[in-house]
């Protein structure tokens, strides 16, 4: 009776889903075999050590409603399974180390922790239950920005401040919204938001903003000298913008229903390439390109030199790359 299943979850964030099970001893867990065994447990309030692994007489976990334990397990087992299935294939990457091998998910972290994070020595993404009026940090966006986190260490390693910061935290944000895109399952249509499910705020306003980071009253849109001595979360603003402009380009468009407005440094319109194109690009620069120290100038740099790999350096792709950082204030 050992074996690789498919459950049934009832989710917060994203209706009724699959979810990758395994069965042993009896019971079902929160253990998924296809994708390098991501194993899904409950802290239960704890701020330490490995809990324990979900299990389920029947494989249908979860009711949809914060109050059941296992809601915010289906949500974190699921959007690392779509960050999974996005990095294999999209991008041909057999897990964020590479390696085949999966992270683990720990939800019910702590009471009423308001935040998510990437904890590089357990190999593991770590998710509170929200405060008030914010909501479990469990939706697709959210589990797909910390699993980056752990892409980003295990790839170009960007030190977690000053502009390199900026760059490690946009690389999560960007990520984040290419997964989103990507899952597209009619209850999760893309957006270049970052967090909007979560409802932080109690206002129905997201984390952050990809057309135009200031809008959330923090982040930077253009580079400037000095810009990382700004928290990396308000640092990330000109990638994030970038990588919008790059995909989508300047001015007001409406995509899933949702409205932006792009602007630009020297006011001149910027023509996006399709996410597609771009998160090819910024993939492979992070990869391939970026170190530990790479900054602003270095990310020019790094995805001007993986256009040209992919592209060519005559190509439309490659010139957008350079409009795209000069329309956010990087090179000329
Ligand atoms: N949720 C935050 C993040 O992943 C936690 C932190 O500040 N590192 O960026
Ligand atoms: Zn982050």
């Amino acid at each position: 009776w050992e074996g690789v299943h498919t459950g049934t979850g009832e989710s917060m964030y994203a209706g009724r889903v699959t979810l990758g099970t395994s069965s042993s001893g009896g019971q079902y867990t929160m253990t998924d075999a296809a994708r390098g065994n991501h194993r899904t447990h409950d802290l239960n309030g704890g701020t330490s050590g490995t809990g324990t692994l979900f299990t389920d007489a029947d494989d249908v976990w979860g009711n949809g409603l914060p109050s059941n334990r296992q809601t915010a397990g289906v949500d974190a087992h699921y959007g690392a399974a779509l960050t999974w299935d996005y990095y294999k294939n999209v991008h041909g990457r057999n897990g964020i180390r590479g390696d085949g091998q999966a992270p683990y998910s720990r939800v019910h972290y702590g009471n009423a922790y308001v935040n998510a994070f990437w904890t590089d020595s357990c190999f593991c993404m770590t998710y509170g239950d929200g405060a008030g009026n914010s909501k479990p940090l469990t939706s697709i966006d959210v589990a797909a920005h910390e699993m980056t986190h752990g892409l980003t260490s295990h790839t170009a390693g960007l030190r977690y401040s000053g502009e390199s910061g900026g760059l490690n935290e946009a690389t999560s944000d960007i990520f984040a919204a290419a997964v989103e895109f990507k899952a597209n399952n009619g209850t999760d249509v893309g957006d270049y938001l970052v967090g909007e499910k979560i409802d932080i705020r109690g206002n129905g306003t997201p984390l952050r903003y990809m057309d135009k980071p200031s809008r959330d009253g923090n982040s930077k849109d253009y580079w400037y000298s000095g810009i990382g001595g700004v928290d990396v979360h308000y640092s990330s603003g000109p990638a994030n913008h970038f990588f919008y402009l790059l995909s989508e380009g300047s001015g007001a468009k409406t995509i899933n229903g949702v409205s932006y407005d792009s602007p630009t440094y020297d006011n001149k319109p910027v023509t996006g390439i399709g996410i597609a194109a771009a998160e090819k690009i910024w993939f492979k620069a992070l990869t391939e390109k970026m170190t530990s120290t790479t900054n602003y100038a270095g990310a020019r740099t790094a995805t001007l030199s993986a256009a040209a790999d992919l592209f060519g350096a005559d190509s439309v792709q490659y010139d957008a790359v350079a409009h795209a950082w000069a329309a956010v204030n990087v090179g000329s």
